[in-house]
């Protein structure tokens, strides 16, 4: 049997670009054990791998390539285990890569990853902030009899003690809608709170109750319109759009944000939908840039 074709660096960098020394590191994690409705998440990392070779070094939105800092792809973190253990690892390698000051972007995978890289930033970053980007709150305290799924991740992040900062929302429970309404680090901007308002005044609207601190940045994919990336398990309608989540990654360098590490999940690659790989692809390297850029302006 043929196995797949190795996608290679993230970017299609020479090895002279992927060093040891390089700032930036990519960290694919083809997680998928919890996923309810179309599977797929596990092809992801490599579908972004493979697309992000088409991808412009230079992004033409910050004025900046993420090359000049160097990027390492690492191999990709396989587990078929339970997602309490795959954060046990996660949570470790982040944590090594956080201590020698370079700049974490993890591909997905499913959702449930998020666990062990944020705890890592947390332990790091005692007033982290998670920014969070999704159609769903994946608030729910236990879905389909696990605690720890995908729709779970974000109620055991904020029982870290982590600050959550959603936005996108458009498909949720009446417990999450009561949650963020009685948690006060738990806050939520629906797609509806943004449906007035354009793609400039929407990046204020993000911004304006976004607590002080370092952030992280969890990423699902859905949280965009599905006519953007149709290829997700849950595509919902109405998502946000290109320009908003692009001039919010511009805005959070500006603003001078302090950007810890980040992560885009629950792309679901299909044969000839290339699109949405590309998409994922052109987001995960601005959200790299922004984040190495934040770096830099602290070392
Ligand atoms: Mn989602």
């Amino acid at each position: 049997m043929l196995s797949a074709p190795d996608p290679g660096a993230f970017l299609g960098l020479d090895a002279a670009d992927c060093g040891p020394e390089s700032k930036g590191v990519v960290i694919p994690v083809p997680y998928e054990a919890t996923t309810t409705y179309m599977g797929g998440t596990k092809a992801g990392p490599a579908a972004i791998l493979k697309a992000s070779r088409q991808v412009e070094y230079h992004d033409e939105w910050l004025e900046d390539e993420a090359q000049r800092f160097g990027v390492r792809t690492l191999a990709p973190v396989l587990s078929k285990e339970d997602p309490r253990k795959l954060a046990d690892t996660l949570e470790a390698l982040v944590g090594e890569y956080l201590d020698a000051q370079r700049f974490p972007l993890i591909l997905g995978g499913e959702h449930s990853i998020s666990l062990g890289s944020i705890r890592a930033a947390l332990k790091r970053h005692p007033d982290l902030v998670i920014l969070h980007l999704d159609a769903h709150p994946d608030l729910r305290d236990e879905y389909e009899g696990t605690h720890y799924g995908h729709g779970c991740v974000m109620r055991r992040v904020f029982d870290l003690g982590a600050k959550i900062h959603a936005f996108g929302i458009r498909a949720i429970s009446p417990e999450e809608r009561d949650f963020y309404l009685t948690q006060s680090t738990a806050t939520c901007i629906t797609a509806r709170d943004l449906l007035p308002l354009t793609p400039l005044d929407r990046v204020d609207r993000i911004l304006q109750d976004l607590p002080a601190g370092p952030i992280w940045l969890s990423w699902d994919i859905d949280g965009l319109d599905p006519s953007l990336v149709p290829c997700t398990g849950t595509p919902e309608p109405g998502g946000l759009d290109w320009f908003t989540v692009s001039e919010l990654l511009l805005r959070l360098d500006a603003a001078g944000k302090h950007l810890v590490g980040a992560e885009l999940v629950e792309l679901s690659p299909q044969p000839n939908q290339h699109a949405s790989d590309f998409a994922c692809a052109r987001l995960a390297h601005r959200m790299l840039l922004a984040g190495l850029r934040s770096l830099e302006r602290r070392m």
